[in-house]
């Protein structure tokens, strides 16, 4: 999937992440697959927290049995779905005995199931590293995005109307805020953490991904959209969604 056509500026020159797809062909093409497909799986629906839990098992050569719920159809309110997340949200992993929920918690139990570096269990500074980013999205970057990414891209998905841009506009100040935050950050560096991808990136990148039809003000933050755009080369994050998925929008 091309990054999406919309508002905002456009980085001009090549990505990092050219040359470090380059460097690291293990990027592009998934390492290998794991899993008959039938021991784990996986429940989701079209939108932006399954789409990194989806995104990273098909990057990491995962196979799972990926059940889409039908929302509209009161899906994710059953009592069976239900006792598997009392939430009632996606997504939920089951692996054996193991019920998840949390799409970081769901990404951290994939890659310790191939040993994946992008959550580095031998490693605790590199995983305190990567925690940080991943408390930080869900704390304040992603309560900043996400109005943005409501009006614009839930709202359209789901037929619930046109975006309301005047309630958008309280938003813009803490928007700013924390892209400040990140932006500053990520000056000379193509991923979020540890100088390589991590499942920081895929927490950070689901809902800013979308910046430009939903009209988050994110242009002058050049650092923030050379990466997000460069996750984009990404294969499996550029196309996470299993064949057949329904339409979005
Ligand atoms: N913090 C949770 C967020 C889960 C969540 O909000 N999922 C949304 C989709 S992005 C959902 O299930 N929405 C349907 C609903 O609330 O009815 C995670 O990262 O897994």
């Amino acid at each position: 999937m091309p990054p999406p056509a919309g508002t905002g500026a456009r980085p001009t020159k090549p990505s990092d992440v050219d040359g470090i797809l380059a460097a690291n062909p293990g990027l592009r093409s998934p390492p290998r697959a794991v899993g008959s497909g039938k021991d784990m799986k996986i429940y989701w629906i079209k939108a932006q927290a399954p789409r990194r839990v989806l995104a990273l098992a098909k990057h990491l050569g995962i196979k799972a049995e990926l059940i889409e719920v039908n929302l509209m159809a009161g899906g994710l309110k059953t009592p069976d779905y239900a006792r598997l997340n009392p939430n009632m949200k996606v997504p939920t992993l089951v692996d054996g005995d193991v019920v998840l929920w949390e799409s970081s918690a769901i990404m951290a139990h994939l890659c310790g199931k191939v040993g994946s570096d992008m959550w580095l269990a031998s490693n605790p500074v590199q995983q305190v590293e990567v925690l940080r980013w991943l408390s930080w999205n869900d704390c304040h970057w992603s309560p900043a995005i996400a109005p943005f990414y409501f009006e614009h891209v839930v709202k359209a998905t789901f037929g619930m109307g046109p975006p309301n841009r005047e309630e958008l506009k309280s938003a813009v100040g803490d928007f700013v805020k924390f892209a400040t935050v990140l932006d500053g950050h990520l000056p000379g560096r193509a991923f979020v953490a540890c100088d390589r991808l991590t499942i920081a990136d895929f927490q950070l990148a689901s809902m800013v991904s979308y910046w430009r039809e939903s009209e988050m003000p994110l242009g002058p933050f050049a650092n923030t959209v050379r990466w997000v755009d460069g996750l984009m080369r990404i294969p499996a994050w550029a196309d996470p969604w299993p064949d057949g998925a329904t339409a979005w929008g």
